[in-house]
């Protein structure tokens, strides 16, 4: 491979970080899943509109490629490569009552963290029998979940278009791979080894082999956040029984995205602000001073509706997920309060 061209179109922090005597570096080397800095880049470079750019293909290429992945994890997350991150899934650790008791604001809450196996490569370089490998490990450890998450696991091999839109109208199922993670190599042999399962009450769900190989997941109408919390630290602590998630001391738990890395957790609500709408520079002096990220309500990259938003933390990394949580409520909060004042 040649040393990119650049356009004034890329934007990315690959683009940014990506020296050509970085590339002459790291270009020739390869992880032990023989994942290459081709691979790494590939998204970054057929899509210029990328924020990031680049992925990992296994928790190795944090290391054989650090030369790139460190300025953008520093820049991004504001995190040293000396750094330390720590985790803390203790709920009662949290201070949530419930802000909209009356329902006027907060549609719905989701809480979600990304997870991928020890010692098995991430999605953009995982093989067709690993992930079907995942797939029948996790689904099967799903299987014995009882109780309050107790439900079925729905593989997408084989599910009709009927089925899978309703799920993804629900906001429950993930949509088909965007054009970044097709580029990213994370939509190899779809659908197969892809699935969702979810609880009775469709309050716990677990993604399989979507851009993670787990989103595990714990969503309900409404404000109580400190509920869905809770629900989503006994899931992980159950999953974590029997079978065990790539984790290191500095990047915390591995992910294919390093947006993702650290926490892997986006703490969500859609939530009614019809007049912060109409005013987005008082709306963006909170969401800043609260580290909240805008987003529309069908998923990454769509558009706000009628003043409806999804609004969660930005933080990942360097933060425990009890304080992402945190960050999110206390924005939320501020957001709500400012809302009254027009
Ligand atoms: P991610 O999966 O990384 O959290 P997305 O923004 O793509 O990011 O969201 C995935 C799906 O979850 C989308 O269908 C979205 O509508 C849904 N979703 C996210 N937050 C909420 C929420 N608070 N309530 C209901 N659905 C949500
Ligand atoms: N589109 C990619 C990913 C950014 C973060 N979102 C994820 N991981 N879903 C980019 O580089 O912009």
């Amino acid at each position: 491979m040649q040393y990119p061209t650049f356009t004034k179109e890329h934007k990315s922090l690959m683009s940014k970080h990506l020296s050509e005597d970085i590339f002459n570096k790291l270009n020739t080397l390869n992880t032990s899943s023989f994942f290459t800095l081709e691979q790494a880049i590939n998204s970054g470079i057929k899509n210029p509109d990328s924020g990031i750019g680049v992925y990992a293909g296994d928790e190795e290429s944090y290391k054989v490629f650090e030369d790139l992945f460190d300025p953008i994890i520093e820049e991004y997350h504001g995190f040293a490569k000396d750094d330390k991150h720590q985790s803390n899934l203790d709920a009662n650790d949290l201070i949530a009552p419930n802000p909209d008791v009356k329902g006027k604001y907060i549609i719905s809450t989701r809480i979600r963290v990304g997870r991928n196996l020890k010692n098995i490569p991430l999605g953009p370089a995982i093989s067709d029998e690993q992930r079907l490998e995942v797939e029948k490990l996790v689904s099967k450890e799903l299987s014995n979940f009882e109780n309050d998450l107790s439900g079925t696991y729905y593989p997408l091999d084989g599910m009709s278009e009927k089925d899978k839109n309703t799920l993804i109208e629900d906001h429950f199922l993930f949509k088909t791979g965007d054009r970044f993670l097709e580029s990213a190599g994370l939509n190899k042999d779809w659908p197969k080894g892809r699935g969702i399962y979810h609880n009775d009450e469709k309050t716990f769900l677990v993604w399989i082999n979507e851009e993670d190989q787990l989103r595990i997941i714990s969503m309900q109408n409404g404000g109580n956040i400190k509920e869905v919390f809770q629900r989503l630290c006994k899931a992980i602590q159950k999953l974590e029984e029997n079978m065990s998630f790539s984790f290191n001391e500095h990047l915390g738990y591995i992910t294919s995205c390093p947006t993702n890395l650290g926490t892997a957790m986006r703490a969500s609500v859609h939530i009614k602000l019809p007049n912060l709408a109409q005013n987005m520079k008082e709306f963006e002096k909170i969401t800043n001073k609260y580290y909240l990220q805008i987003r529309g309500i069908h998923g990454e990259h769509s558009q706000s509706e009628d003043g409806i938003f999804d609004i969660s933390n930005k933080r990942r990394l360097g933060v425990t997920e009890v304080q992402c949580v945190q960050d999110m409520y206390d924005g939320v909060v501020a957001l709500i309060k400012k809302e009254q004042e027009f």
